[in-house]
């Protein structure tokens, strides 16, 4: 607010100054005749410059908000952009990082760095599909995938499970048409034999069938194949016939996909075995990797049903029925929101 005093002559002088100076909004606080030693007169008026002064103060207004704002989009770039680099260093790709923020409708959550976090993880969370385990009815269940990855492995310990480890014990049998391979019928008859399981190995589609037919009683019955390099397109012709051919039971195909290999291999792996109508994926090497970003981007792309994890060598043990929760730990590890420069 200012303050003026305005002396003249008259009082209608030094209020023309005032109004000179500060514009016809002034206002007249008071007025007083000033006589000096010498007996000259004078008119002093006090004035106060309510316009400039409310103007002034706008102006501050508006610089504190400015400056406040300015502070804000920094702060919120910051952090989500911080929060966004913890997710990037985990190997989350950032077209996803970058379109999941920018549709939060809830900007509060972008000035926290915790609620963005969760936020992130949930819109994860959310974005994972789990097949549960279930035995309703008798299936037939495939294991397919790579060379390697897993698929002999995880069999034996399904069928462990299955015959020992759940709340029954299910009558479970085996099909073996891993005929590419030198040794691979003796790895899973030997397992068959260890376990006690009824164990066929087919070389043609008619024995296929044949032998789901003798495996009758079983509960569930598990198929072994050969491994598949994704650009082997013969071999995937010859087991495309295996499960296109009508079977006296219902079969679910299900991928082994190693958790330790690249992004792009891993999509390749899946979009070349996709034609086999998979059901379900085994992610397998759980223990050979602690970083899951890239199962995780690949989740997020195809949404995929995860059956189960493979999380070391041993059978029966090494097997987890999938979880998001399980997926997500591994995923979080040692994730420190505080020192984003930790991870
Ligand atoms: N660390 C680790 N090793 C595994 C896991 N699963 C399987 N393996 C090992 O990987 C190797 C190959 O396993 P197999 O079960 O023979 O793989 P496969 O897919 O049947 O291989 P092919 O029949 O040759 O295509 C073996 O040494 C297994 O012990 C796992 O989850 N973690
Ligand atoms: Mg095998």
């Amino acid at each position: 607010m200012i303050n003026e005093i305005f002396v003249a002559s008259t009082p209608k002088e030094a209020y023309n100054e005032a109004i000179l100076k500060y514009g016809k909004s002034i206002k007249v606080i008071s007025a007083k005749q000033i006589t000096y030693e010498d007996g000259k007169i004078d008119c002093e008026i006090s004035i106060e410059v309510p316009k400039n002064d409310s103007l002034l103060d706008e102006i501050k207004l508006l610089k504190k908000e400015l400056s406040l704002m300015k502070e804000n989009m920094l702060g919120d770039e910051s952090i989500s952009k911080q929060v966004k680099d913890i997710f990037r260093k985990k190997g989350i790709l950032d077209e996803w990082l970058d379109n999941t923020v920018a549709s939060l409708d809830e900007k509060d959550i972008l000035e926290d760095k915790n609620l963005l976090t969760s936020y992130l993880l949930e819109e994860i969370d959310d974005s994972l599909e789990v097949e549960q385990e279930s035995l309703l009815k008798p299936k037939v269940m495939m294991l397919v995938g790579p060379t390697g990855v897993g698929k002999t492995t995880t069999i034996a310990k399904l069928s462990a499970r299955y015959a020992y480890m759940l709340d029954r014990s299910y009558k479970v049998g085996f099909i073996n048409i891993d005929r590419y391979k030198i040794g691979a019928f003796e790895q899973l008859e030997h397992f068959a034999d260890i376990m006690d399981i009824e164990y066929v190995n087919v070389e043609s589609i008619e024995l296929f069938r044949d032998a789901i037919e003798s495996l009758d009683d079983c509960d569930i019955i598990f198929v072994d194949t050969v491994g598949m390099s994704p650009y082997d397109t013969q071999k995937f012709i010859k087991t495309i016939e295996f499960i296109k051919t009508n079977m006296p039971r219902v079969l679910e195909v299900s991928l082994v996909l190693p958790a330790t290999v690249k992004y792009e291999d891993m999509s390749d792996i899946y979009k070349n075995f996709s034609f086999l109508n998979l059901h379900s994926l085994i992610i397998s090497k759980f223990d050979e990797t602690k970083h899951f970003g890239t199962l995780l981007n690949f989740m997020l792309l195809y949404k995929v049903p995860m059956s189960y994890f493979s999380i070391g060598q041993d059978i029966p043990d090494d097997l987890v029925v999938a979880s998001k929760e399980y997926i997500l730990e591994s995923f979080i590890g040692d994730f420190n929101v505080e020192d984003s420069d930790d991870v």
